[in-house]
């Protein structure tokens, strides 16, 4: 077994699972261990994200995997969708960032804002990989902001005609399908934000790699130029009204980074525990010495609290209770908890925890990412503010 795939479960969570979520998890483990550690190192060093991984995992049912079998999808539980996050982001951020944006932010608005043909067309050629799509809202002026944002969708005799910027799109260089959040602009009506289905390779689209990254290095980042680029109106997701429909997907998004999280932590964790039995230092393992023990106990407190917050997330949303504070409480507390523990981790390596032969500081770069996007810390803290207080702080 690689370091970094056993299994973390102090509490005995597992117990709290179906059959079936333990076998999905144990399956995506599996997959990951054979799949995305046999190339992630190198994948990581070239700065190219792992292409050949996207039809295993549209076969294995990874993408969307939360909705309906009736669009080629999985249709699991949302905790088995969780545990699915979790084991890849084991792997890397920037595969589970893959999933994510494939599933949350593309198949989730075209399912709950789209019309029927457009289900038809995109659903389940995203569910199998043979399309990819990505998801552009934030701005290189509106990223925080994105009630902001100044791309504009005009209205014509035709359709729309679309303008503007979108900056930090993962995906974005290989995406068939962008989903373009903009202001619109149509005669006698007030302008709102709608969001449009656009595939790549029409006129006047175009994108381009974000260089100078030192975080998710396995994952692609672009900037989308959309130049008039013209969409019937059937591009339009119809059901889709304002910001709003685009806040209830990063909802989605975010849910997954609570799990996904988890899974970096985990890797790093167990990494940390085998490297501190193995590695002498004055005539003992370093794990004998009572400070790493105590960056270990750290680790696992953190490990098995950020468990408990995404199994009870996963119940609520199981059940249609989770609300979108929820998900903040639980985005922030367990993206802040991988840094930590990440970070700690790739201390307790040493000198050996700054090569790429070792996951902790691939993962510690990768979560500074997941950190800032999906909201930031900050934003999820201003969010849990005015949950609490009813005042505004943003
Ligand atoms: P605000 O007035 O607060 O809200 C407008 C309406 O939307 C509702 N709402 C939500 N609904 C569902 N889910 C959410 N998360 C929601 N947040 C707000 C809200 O109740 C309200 O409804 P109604 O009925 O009263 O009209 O809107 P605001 O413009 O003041 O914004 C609030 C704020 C700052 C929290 C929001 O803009 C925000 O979340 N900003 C952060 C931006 C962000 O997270 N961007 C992410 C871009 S995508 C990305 O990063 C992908 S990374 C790749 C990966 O996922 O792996
Ligand atoms: P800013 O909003 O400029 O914030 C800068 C700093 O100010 C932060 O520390 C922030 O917390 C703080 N701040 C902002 N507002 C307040 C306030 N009111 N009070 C106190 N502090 C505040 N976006 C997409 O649309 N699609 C994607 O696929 C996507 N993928 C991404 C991939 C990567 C690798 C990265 C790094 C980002 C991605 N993003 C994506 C963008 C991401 O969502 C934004 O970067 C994020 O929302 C923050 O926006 P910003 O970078 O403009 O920071």
């Amino acid at each position: 077994m690689v370091p970094g795939t056993e299994d973390v479960d102090f509490y005995d969570i597992g117990s709290h699972l179906s059959q079936e979520e333990r076998m999905i998890r144990d399956g995506v483990r599996e997959w990951v261990e054979a799949r995305v550690l046999s190339v992630i190192q190198e994948a990581y060093v070239e700065r190219r994200f792992p292409l050949e991984l996207v039809p295993e995992m549209g076969e294995m049912g990874m993408l969307g995997a939360n909705l309906p079998e009736e669009y080629g999808c999985a249709g699991v539980s949302n905790i088995a969708y969780g545990l699915i996050m979790q084991e890849l982001e084991r792997g890397d951020s920037g595969i589970r960032s893959f999933a994510s944006v494939q599933g949350a932010l593309v198949m989730y608005p075209i399912h709950a804002f789209g019309s029927a043909d457009q289900k038809e067309e995109w659903l389940p050629a995203l569910a199998s990989g043979k399309r990819i799509g990505c998801f552009g809202l934030t701005e290189p002026d509106y990223g925080s902001n994105p009630a902001g944002m100044t791309t504009t969708a005009r209205r014509t005799a035709d359709g729309w005609v679309l303008d503007g910027t979108k900056m930090w799109i993962t995906n974005g260089s290989m995406a068939d399908l962008a989903v373009i959040w903009a202001q619109t602009e149509e005669p006698g009506r007030p302008s709102g934000i709608r969001g449009f289905l656009v595939p790549t390779d029409h006129a006047g689209f175009t994108a381009k790699d974000q260089p100078g990254k030192l975080s998710l290095l396995a994952s692609d980042t672009s900037e989308l130029h959309l130049d008039q680029v013209e969409v019937p109106d059937s591009a339009r997701l119809p059901e889709a009204t304002g910001l709003k429909s685009a806040l209830k997907c990063l909802t989605q998004a975010r849910y997954g980074i609570v799990w996904g999280a988890l899974g970096a932590a985990m890797a790093c964790y167990s990494e940390a525990v085998s490297y501190a039995k193995e590695r002498f230092a004055f005539g003992a393992p370093i794990g004998a010495k009572q400070l790493q023990q105590e960056r270990i106990a750290e680790m696992l407190t953190g490990i098995t609290q950020g468990q408990l917050v995404a199994l009870q997330l996963g119940r609520l949303k199981d059940e249609g209770r989770m609300t979108p504070e929820q998900v903040s409480l639980g985005k922030r507390a367990n993206v802040r908890m991988a840094c930590d523990v990440a970070r700690e981790a790739r201390r307790l390596l040493g000198a050996s925890g700054i090569l790429v032969e070792y996951s902790a500081m691939r993962h510690m770069a990768n979560l500074e990412s997941v950190y800032t996007y999906e909201g930031t810390h900050d934003i999820h803290s201003l969010i849990l503010g005015q949950a609490v207080t009813g005042l505004s702080a943003f």
